[in-house]
């Protein structure tokens, strides 16, 4: 009897073998890490041509089967992995039909979850779509919380902390070089780097542990030396990756640049021109613009976001000084300023302060108007150290050359067609720091002949901070605030 049974279960592995991974049913391979089945709308809500309900867990397939009759009676159930099958959605209460839909099976661990996944095609619109999620909701399935796709994906070990991070970065990516920069990231770019380091710390730390396993045996002067030597390697590595986050974070953040000047200088004017769109209401008449009005630009690859803002002057009308405070507020936090002056009219009081508020600030200086005869003494401008150009907003002069101030300013090592991993994570960036900075202490301990324990503590405080961005290391609390940013279905 027993033998039979084994026969049965060699004839399955047989046939698994045989078979192509992604045509194998799904029950071939269940492998089932998190108990419970999640759901979620997975396109953006509104009217669109397709809309997909999207469930993972290891009830996928049998919430699927009940909702779903598929129009050549097979079953989902019997469905190869990542096959599509046409059918309809049935309400299970009535029998009533939903929609005509296309469902694809993805089966473990062959999935973006590594779970069992199971997608319903549907037309497009807020009714179909929500029907359908409140069907798989009444038949065991539970609303996914936000990005929690990508962290079963990452839970399951299909992908690290950073590819799951470049997932967001993906999503939100505004230009093309912003996609590069975090489709590395997906590839495991970054990650692989990281788990490179992580092995030769480890290493490290296994070659001082066998030594304190041995009190008597002190460590061998040439060994500390190799040591100190491979540390400072590291350190250099980490320190490289870390330096080419104030640069290569823009292309994921975006560059906060904010136009500010008195009022009738031509901010507005200059947003417009920069954004190829009326945006900003222009007149002739000083306090025009109330608000902060932000739009986004494209300047080489590098997403610009630009910020207009009221004119900054001595005012007493309340509206307008809400508005100033703002701009000032926009000034404070801004990455870049370009500061506006009218080169039609000579300086007045609001000028000079403006000079003094930028003193500190990465900033270039517009003189505008530059079709008008000039009444500002460009000598007052120069003295102020900043970078300066003259252009005409209105007749389209400078606005090119104002483009490429803002970019290579800003992007002073950043080459074409570079190499290497880039940081564009502050969270990747603090942990690299504090694992440099454990580094320092462990050489430093190391050459000071301290006892080995105390070096250890810091060799693991280094290894520990290059784990958490990986994810090698995890904590419940920095898992959640990471996939808190994401939207829901992803
Ligand atoms: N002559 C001239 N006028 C300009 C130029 N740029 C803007 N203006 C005019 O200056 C006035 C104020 O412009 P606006 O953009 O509203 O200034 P803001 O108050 O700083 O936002 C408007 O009448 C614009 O047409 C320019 O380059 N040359
Ligand atoms: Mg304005």
């Amino acid at each position: 009897m027993y033998s039979g049974l084994h026969s049965s279960s060699s004839i399955i592995e047989k046939l698994q073998k045989s078979l192509p991974e992604t045509a194998k049913p799904c029950h071939f391979q269940k492998m089932v890490f998190i108990d419970d089945t999640i759901v979620a709308i997975a396109t953006p809500v509104g009217q669109g041509g397709i809309g997909i309900v999207r469930l993972s867990g290891p009830d996928s397939i049998r919430i699927g089967q009940k909702i779903f009759v598929p129009k050549n009676r097979n079953k989902l159930s019997g469905a190869r992995s990542h096959s599509m099958l046409l059918g309809n959605i049935i309400n299970t209460s009535d029998g009533g039909m939903i929609d005509e839909v296309l469902v694809s099976v993805m089966c473990s661990p062959n999935s973006y979850t590594k779970e069992d996944v199971v997608e319903i095609n549907c037309h497009g619109g807020m009714i179909s779509v929500k029907r359908i999620l409140e069907l798989a909701i009444k038949n065991g399935a539970r609303l996914a919380e936000p990005g929690e796709f990508t962290r079963r994906a990452f839970l399951n070990g299909r992908i690290s902390l950073t590819q799951a991070e470049a997932v967001l970065d993906l999503i939100k990516a505004t230009t093309e070089e912003s996609l590069k920069i975090a489709m590395l990231q997906l590839k495991g770019d970054l990650s692989e780097k990281l788990d490179h380091i992580r092995n030769v710390l480890i290493d490290i730390l296994a070659t001082t542990e066998a030594h304190m396993d041995f009190p008597d045996d002190e460590i061998e002067p040439g060994t500390s030396e190799k040591i100190k030597g491979q540390l400072n390697g590291i350190q250099r590595e980490i320190d490289l990756l870390s330096g080419t986050f104030r640069e290569a974070r823009l292309f994921r953040d975006g560059l906060s640049t904010a136009i500010v000047g008195r009022p009738n200088v031509g901010k507005s004017s200059l947003l417009n021109a920069l954004l190829k769109k009326d945006r900003a209401i222009v007149t002739e008449f000083p306090g025009t613009t109330r608000d902060v009005i932000e739009d986004l630009i494209n300047i080489n690859g590098l997403p610009v976001r630009i910020m207009d803002t009221a004119g900054i002057r001595n005012s007493d009308d309340g509206i307008e000084q809400e508005g100033i405070r703002r701009s000032l507020d926009v000034l404070e936090n801004a990455d870049f300023i370009i500061a506006m002056f009218d080169g039609g009219e000579a300086l007045q009081k609001d000028d000079f302060d403006l000079l003094d508020m930028i003193s500190a600030k990465n900033a270039v200086i517009t003189v505008n108007k530059s079709d008008l005869p000039l009444k500002i003494p460009l000598d007052i401008i120069k003295e102020s150290g900043k970078q300066y150009l003259q252009m005409s907003v209105s007749s389209g002069g400078g606005l090119e050359e104002l483009k490429s101030v803002i970019f290579n300013t800003n992007l002073k090592n950043w080459k074409e067609g570079r190499e290497g991993t880039l940081v564009t994570n502050i969270r990747h960036k603090m942990s690299l720091d504090r694992s440099s900075s454990a580094l320092s202490r462990a050489v430093k301990i190391l050459s000071g002949g301290e006892p080995l324990e105390i070096f250890t503590i810091e060799l693991r405080d280094a290894l520990d901070n290059i784990g958490k961005i990986t994810g090698a290391v995890t904590r419940e609390d920095i898992l959640d605030k990471i996939f808190s940013d994401f939207c829901i279905g992803k």
